[in-house]
């Protein structure tokens, strides 16, 4: 074929299906539900869709529990409806990607059961046990990321097995070579079935620092777990499963933890390891103690760390561009102003998003500028991460409920996994029965129906923006130039690529950013031609309240 990767020029969009549409009234999204709005999507204009976990789980960590990896929970379907959902939307030209959640499994995953049922099994070494320490605690002193220790004691064998993760959600050994042979012949029966890549949960974490493992470890340490054998494992993978097989296949790999230097190595395509990595450096600049304790936006500090990663990546490796999916609070309510100025602010940050380098990632409802929700009780929350932080936070250390209740309604996972809202009725179109987990009580006013009936509809700036990456090669590959990174309210860059130069500039404030602008700025600005914008054109220079503009420089 020759020539830059698909996912160079594309734009990927991750359906959550428990929240996206439910076809048979149960509640709870499925793949006849994807199927049905796939037509919205090639509108839209996306390339693929990264479909989060839809694999039989006991649903404790919403499908990344996941106890079979061949087959498709009953909720959401079957291995036909999965199959007719890849040709439907093959046919329209979208690609399927897979999650792939190695790093645990379930409880409840027959490896699992085998492991644990005695310590002889031929399977006891698939996951990490550990003898209890000197005093009859767990082997370290590791946290899990959803509250409490990271081990747990079996009391039938009398070991502790590791789970960074939930209770249920037991760590493959990685060490064990059989372990890899399976997850490599089971990718490759998904990869023969048709789909076209993986986004891989935590990847990182699948190599553990055996030598702190068992050693006396002071504390837990996001980083800790990445050991350096994660390179070998992931050439590993790709080599027993991707090359030569034919076709542009998409690797993404989570990773939280990682710089850019450690970006570089997994990305370079020369090394064989994956085509791009989630990180989480621009997502954590707002989080003070822990995740719940929400800082207010630093827009230099956040200007900052984006340009870092378009610089350090310039020249080897690749990134992606994301700041919503379903672990994080919604863009606007986070970044933006979800009331006054919501469609302003969830198109300047679009702009701003997808006018970088990198593979832009659009998660479910952003393309309609959703919200955060603000549950009155924590017992209309579902995630179990926020309900285990409640639990620990108010009962163990006498938090007050409605100080923990407000880091939920910043921060908690379910801002993004209320349903899809379609439209104004009751569910807002997501479902006949009753949703898993409550609607967003503003579905009235803020639906697929009504944006794109109105004069000023997110969806349509998305959908320009698609095209803008499809047509324009200065978009996908351009050099990426930061201006003004010290102003506190303007967003100001350059993208070039033979001879030809974007500008985007947008004011990220309530306020209006009054003119004369920066000078690095209005130079450029004399001569630009207006491609994009979220205003009506206008001849003031002045910036309005989150205006964002796209200019072509002669
Ligand atoms: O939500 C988070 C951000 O603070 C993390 O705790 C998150 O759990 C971490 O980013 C890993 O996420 C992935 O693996 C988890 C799963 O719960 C998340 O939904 C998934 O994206 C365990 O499989």
């Amino acid at each position: 074929e020759g020539g830059a990767p698909w996912w160079t020029s594309g734009v990927v969009y991750q359906v959550y299906p428990r929240s996206f549409a439910d076809a048979d009234g149960d509640g709870i999204g499925d793949l006849a539900g994807i199927r049905g709005k796939l037509g919205y999507l090639a509108e839209l204009g996306v390339d693929a869709l990264w479909l989060s976990p839809v694999y039989p789980s006991p649903q404790h960590d919403n499908g990344y529990d996941i106890k079979d990896y061949e087959d498709i929970d009953s909720v959401f379907g079957d291995l036909a409806q999965f199959d007719l959902l890849v040709a439907e939307a093959h046919e329209l030209g979208i690609r399927i990607v897979m999650d792939l959640v190695v790093n645990h499994t379930s409880d409840e995953h027959p490896w699992f059961l085998e492991s644990k049922s005695s310590l002889t099994n031929p399977k006891r070494d698939w996951y990490w046990w550990r003898e209890p320490n000197a005093s009859n605690g767990p082997p370290n002193a590791w946290g899990s990321f959803f509250s409490g220790p990271a081990w747990t004691l079996d009391e039938a064998t009398g070991e502790y097995y590791l789970h960074l993760f939930a209770v249920q959600q037991p760590d493959l050994n990685w060490e064990n070579p059989e372990v890899r042979q399976a997850v490599y012949a089971m990718m490759n029966r998904w990869l023969d079935r048709g789909v076209d890549g993986f986004r891989m949960d935590v990847i990182n974490f699948i190599a553990k620092r055996v030598e702190l493992v068992d050693g006396p470890a002071p504390s837990r340490d996001a980083s800790c777990p990445m050991g350096p054998q994660i390179h070998d494992y992931l050439q590993e993978m790709h080599a027993a499963v991707f090359a030569g097989r034919p076709g542009e296949h998409l690797t993404v790999g989570e990773m939280p933890g990682v710089t850019t230097a450690d970006a570089v190595l997994f990305t370079d395509p020369a090394r064989h390891e994956v085509d791009m990595i989630f990180q989480f450096e621009h997502v954590s600049l707002d989080q003070g103690a822990n995740k719940f304790d929400a800082l207010p936006l630093d827009l230099p500090a956040l200007k900052r760390n984006l340009a870092h990663w378009q610089t350090d990546l310039a020249e080897t490796g690749w990134n992606s561009l994301y700041l919503n999916n379903h672990d994080q609070p919604r863009l606007v309510s986070r970044f933006g102003n979800d009331a006054e100025y919501r469609y302003e602010s969830a198109t300047l940050w679009a702009l701003v998003l997808h006018l970088q380098r990198g593979t832009p990632y659009i998660y479910q409802g952003e393309e309609i500028g959703m919200t955060n929700v603000r549950f009155d009780s924590i017992a209309d929350y579902r995630d179990i991460e926020t309900l285990n932080h409640y639990r620990e936070a108010v009962e163990e250390f006498d938090g007050s409920p409605s100080g923990v209740l407000a880091g939920v309604h910043a921060m908690g996972r379910d801002n993004a996994r209320t349903p899809m809202q379609w439209d104004a009725s009751p569910n807002a179109g997501f479902s006949t029965g009753t949703p898993w987990l409550a609607v967003n009580p503003n579905h009235t006013g803020i639906n697929v129906a009504a944006d794109r009936s109105g004069e000023r509809s997110v969806f349509r700036f998305y959908q320009e923006l698609i095209r803008l990456r499809h047509e324009n090669p200065v978009v996908a590959l351009g050099d990426f130039g930061l201006l003004e990174p010290d102003h506190g309210q303007l967003c100001a860059f350059t993208r070039s690529l033979a001879g030809e130069t974007l500008l985007v500039v947008a004011n990220a404030a309530d306020a209006p950013l009054a003119a004369p602008l920066p000078a690095s700025v209005a130079a450029l600005l004399a001569t630009a031609t207006l491609l994009l914008g979220n205003y009506p054109p206008q001849e003031s220079a002045t910036l309005r309240p989150w205006e964002a503009t796209l200019y072509r420089l002669p």
